[in-house]
C-alpha cells in the first residue's frame, strides 16, 4: 500500500455560517415542555402551552467514548425563541460531573444570554449574539435563555469525561432566572 492508505475523508463536517453538524454517528436530543416540566418558574404559565413545543434541539459528536480521560466532544445547541410567562425559553443547565471540566460556548445565530452558576450559587449572565465566545470555568453551572425573535444557536466543546450533573440544578435551580421585564432580558435573583 502506498501512504496514501494513511489519508482518510473527515468523518463529520460543521457548517461553519450556520454551525449545524453533519456526519455519521452523532448524537441528537430535544427538549419539549412536556419534557421541561418544573424548570420554569410560572407552572400555571407552562401548563397553557402546547407540551409538544419544543424548547431546544442538541446535536453532537463523541469521537472518543464518553468518560474518556482527555478526549473532547463536540455539540450544537439550537434554542427555541419564546417565553413561559416572563421568562425566556432555556436549556435545563447543569454542572459538570467532574466539578472542574469546562467548556467553550461559541455564538453563531441569534441573541442569548448564558447564565452562570459558582458553587456558592452567585449567579452572572454574558449576552451571547453572532461570534460572542465564552469560557465557562470548572465548578460553573450554565444554562442558555434565548432571548430573541429568533432561533438561538450556540456550538460547545466540553472534555469527554466530563459527564453532567442535572440533578443539582433540578432540585436548586439557579440563584437568578433571566425573565423580560418591560420588553428587557433582566437577570431576577431567586432570593
Ligand atoms: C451543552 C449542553 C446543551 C444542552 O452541549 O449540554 O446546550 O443543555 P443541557 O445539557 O443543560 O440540557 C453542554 O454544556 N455540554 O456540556
Ligand atoms: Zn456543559
Amino acid at each position: 500500500m502506498t501512504g496514501n492508505s494513511q489519508i482518510l475523508p473527515a468523518s463529520v463536517h460543521v457548517d461553519w455560517l450556520r454551525a449545524r453538524l453533519k456526519g455519521p454517528d452523532l448524537h441528537e436530543s430535544q427538549k419539549t415542555l412536556a419534557q421541561l416540566r418544573g424548570l420554569f418558574k410560572d407552572a400555571a404559565a407552562h401548563s397553557a402551552l402546547d407540551p409538544e413545543q419544543i424548547v431546544y434541539r442538541v446535536r453532537w459528536w463523541e469521537p472518543v467514548p464518553a468518560n474518556t480521560e482527555a478526549g473532547l466532544f463536540w455539540g450544537v445547541t439550537e434554542v427555541e425563541p419564546g417565553r413561559v410567562g416572563d421568562e425566556y425559553f432555556m436549556t435545563r443547565g447543569h454542572f459538570h460531573a467532574k466539578r472542574d471540566r469546562a467548556e467553550y460556548y461559541g455564538t453563531v445565530e441569534g441573541s442569548g444570554m448564558l447564565i452562570l452558576m459558582n458553587e456558592k450559587r452567585e449567579t452572572r449572565a454574558e449576552a451571547m449574539s453572532p461570534g460572542s465566545l465564552h469560557y465557562i470555568p470548572g465548578s460553573t453551572a450554565h444554562r442558555v435563555a434565548n432571548t430573541g425573535e429568533s432561533a438561538l444557536v450556540f456550538w460547545a466543546c466540553w472534555p469527554s469525561d466530563a459527564g453532567h450533573d442535572y440533578a443539582t440544578i433540578e432540585a436548586q435551580g439557579f440563584g437568578a432566572r433571566m425573565m423580560d421585564r418591560c420588553g428587557l432580558p433582566t437577570l431576577v435573583s431567586e432570593i
